[in-house]
């Protein structure tokens, strides 16, 4: 508009469709910080992340009103597990369906953990879901457990009630509870649990292990490549598996979690099994302007 333009507007355009592909992309992270967060973060990358997620997502005031309202309504306290099950119209089309013994088996293993560590009075579950049959299910399986949800939430995430004001809230608040646990079971194919996981890093030193994904590895959409470098030459047992010769630059596309990772050797081009111990990950650096040539610089 004519008497608009002093306002700044910001394009936030669908990653996919950027050309060229901007080097900034994760899972790229500043080389500035690189030494340090290698050092002090399991997942770099996630942690860079992260920083934007808080900023972008920071709650107003009436959000965060309604955000210490529903802690106190649903009796949400530590320890607590969130379990994030994505089911309607995910399942068959973009993710497998796993029933909630999938999840509670990797729920009741972390509260052994926990049980080990701290004074666990109550095995607490915050379960987020857009089934809302599950909360029941759940309840009725395991007695020993006490399932925090809000199944009216669920019930506004159908697919018909998805699109209105009162489902959206429903998932922000599923989002921050998720966020706020201990610890997420959850598949990382869905956009709502990497988003808590995102989050979640935002409020430990390094939370990059706290979490338990039944499917994919975390990723970013429309992220650059994930390389590994192997450090361990390897053999093929099967036809399945390929060739690993130390120093390889290997796109991972996902870990079987049977001690397997698939992907690429880049060196030829081959896809297929490996042992997932017999490879380390590689972190992405990238010069972005540092902050003092941040400050340094005059309005345009
Ligand atoms: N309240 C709530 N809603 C959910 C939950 N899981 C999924 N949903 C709903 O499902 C929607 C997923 O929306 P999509 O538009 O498919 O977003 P996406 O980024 O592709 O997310 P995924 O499909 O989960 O990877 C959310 O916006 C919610 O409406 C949940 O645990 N709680
Ligand atoms: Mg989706």
């Amino acid at each position: 508009e004519a008497n608009d333009k002093n306002v700044q507007v910001v394009e936030l355009p669908i990653v996919d469709s950027l050309h060229p592909r901007p080097p900034y992309l994760p899972l790229a992270i500043p080389e500035d910080l690189a030494g340090r967060l290698t050092h002090l973060h399991g997942d770099p990358s996630v942690w860079w992340v992260s920083q934007f997620v808080k900023y972008l997502i920071r709650p107003q005031s009436w959000l965060e009103k309604e955000i210490e309202e529903a802690t106190r309504k649903l009796g949400f306290r530590h320890p607590i597990i969130g379990v994030h099950v994505r089911r309607t119209d995910k399942v068959g089309t973009e993710a497998a369906y796993h029933p909630i013994e999938e999840y509670m088996v990797h729920v009741e293993e972390h509260y052994k953990i926990l049980t080990r560590k701290i004074e666990v009075d109550k095995k607490r579950v915050y379960l987020a879901t857009d089934d809302p049959t599950l909360l029941q299910e759940a309840k009725s399986k395991y007695p020993d457990f006490e399932f925090i949800s809000d199944n009216s939430i669920s019930w506004s995430a159908g697919l018909h009630n998805r699109y209105t004001e009162n489902s959206l809230r429903g998932v922000i608040l599923d989002i921050h509870f998720l966020s706020q646990a201990d610890f997420l079971v959850c598949t990382f194919s869905s956009q709502v649990c990497r988003v808590a996981y995102e989050i979640m890093q935002t409020l430990h030193p390094d939370a990059s292990a706290n979490f338990h994904s039944l499917d994919d590895i975390y990723y970013f959409g429309g992220q650059n490549a994930h390389n590994q470098i192997a450090i361990y030459p390897h053999k093929p047992q099967t036809p399945e598996e390929i060739v690993l010769e130390p120093g390889d630059l290997i796109g991972v596309a996902g870990n079987h979690w049977d001690g397997y990772s698939k992907g690429i050797n880049r060196k030829n081009g081959r896809t297929g099994l490996y042992p997932s111990y017999k490879v380390k990950e590689t972190v992405e650096t990238i010069k972005y302007p540092t902050y003092p040539e941040a400050d340094n610089e005059k309005p345009q």
